[in-house]
């Protein structure tokens, strides 16, 4: 049984040519992603394949229509949930992608010029998903990032070696610095520490290193995780690295 995502577009070549590619090719090669792009004109009647239209009331841009969007959709009967992705939705995170992985499928719709008729939203999409705070020209990008994050989180897509990578954001906190050959590149030194073969130094010198990196970048997920723990400011201290910011 393989792991189901389904994609509505106008721009399914786009969207086809990126998820055939790196770690989510691999898994639609190896059978573990059942991967499927749906072009929205298919469903669209009149003899230019029109998917939009004007405005009610008035202003810019163009508005995607609901007939063929409906259609579209029906015909297939993807996986659910299907998501709207738009920058008025909910924030997708690592935590939602790892949520959306340990289940059997879920489909997605783009939309592109102002945005969907709001009965799209209503009555045929489940849920709204935003993958940042700006504005793209259409859902594709944000698909592709969905895409990309969920299927890298589905068992058997990536190797066991880089799946304990996820679990480290999962604890909340940034990436330590990685480094590889040579010791010394234009006179900066690799940190002594990851050349000593001592695997609990090293370790706990990534640890702080992640703590350090996170209080600094991003004080906001130190927060959310409840702040630091007498023993990770010992840590952070022991390594001459700064608690506070
Ligand atoms: C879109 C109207 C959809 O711009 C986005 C987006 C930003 N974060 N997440 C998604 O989606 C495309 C643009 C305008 C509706």
């Amino acid at each position: 049984m393989s792991f189901r995502i389904d994609i509505f577009t106008i721009f399914p070549e786009l969207v086809e040519t990126m998820a055939s590619a790196s770690v989510i090719g691999r898994g639609r090669t190896a059978g573990t992603l059942d991967v499927r792009v749906h072009d929205l004109r298919m469903a669209a009647t009149d003899r230019h394949r029109s998917v939009d239209d004007a405005p009610f009331g008035g202003g810019a841009g163009m508005v995607m229509m609901p007939q063929p969007l409906f259609d579209a959709v029906e015909a297939v009967d993807p996986p659910r949930p299907l998501f709207y992705l738009s920058p008025a939705g909910r924030r997708f995170d690592q935590a939602m992608a790892s949520e959306l992985a340990s289940g059997t499928g879920f489909a997605m719709l783009c939309g592109r010029y102002e945005g969907v008729d709001e009965r799209v939203c209503e009555h045929l999409v489940d849920d709204e998903l935003s993958v940042g705070d700006f504005v793209l020209a259409g859902g594709e990008a944000a698909a592709l990032v969905v895409l990309e994050a969920v299927g890298r989180c589905v068992p058997g897509v990536l190797s066991n070696e880089a799946s304990a990578v996820e679990e480290s954001f999962s604890g909340g906190l940034l990436e330590y610095p990685q480094y590889t050959r040579p010791a010394e590149f234009r006179g900066w030194s690799v940190p002594e520490v990851l050349l000593s073969g001592d695997h609990g130094r090293v370790a706990r010198w990534r640890r702080a290193q992640s703590l350090a990196r996170t209080i600094e970048r991003r004080p906001d997920l130190i927060e959310a995780r409840g702040g630091l723990s007498d023993e990770e400011r010992e840590l952070l201290d022991a390594h001459g690295l700064e608690a506070e910011r």
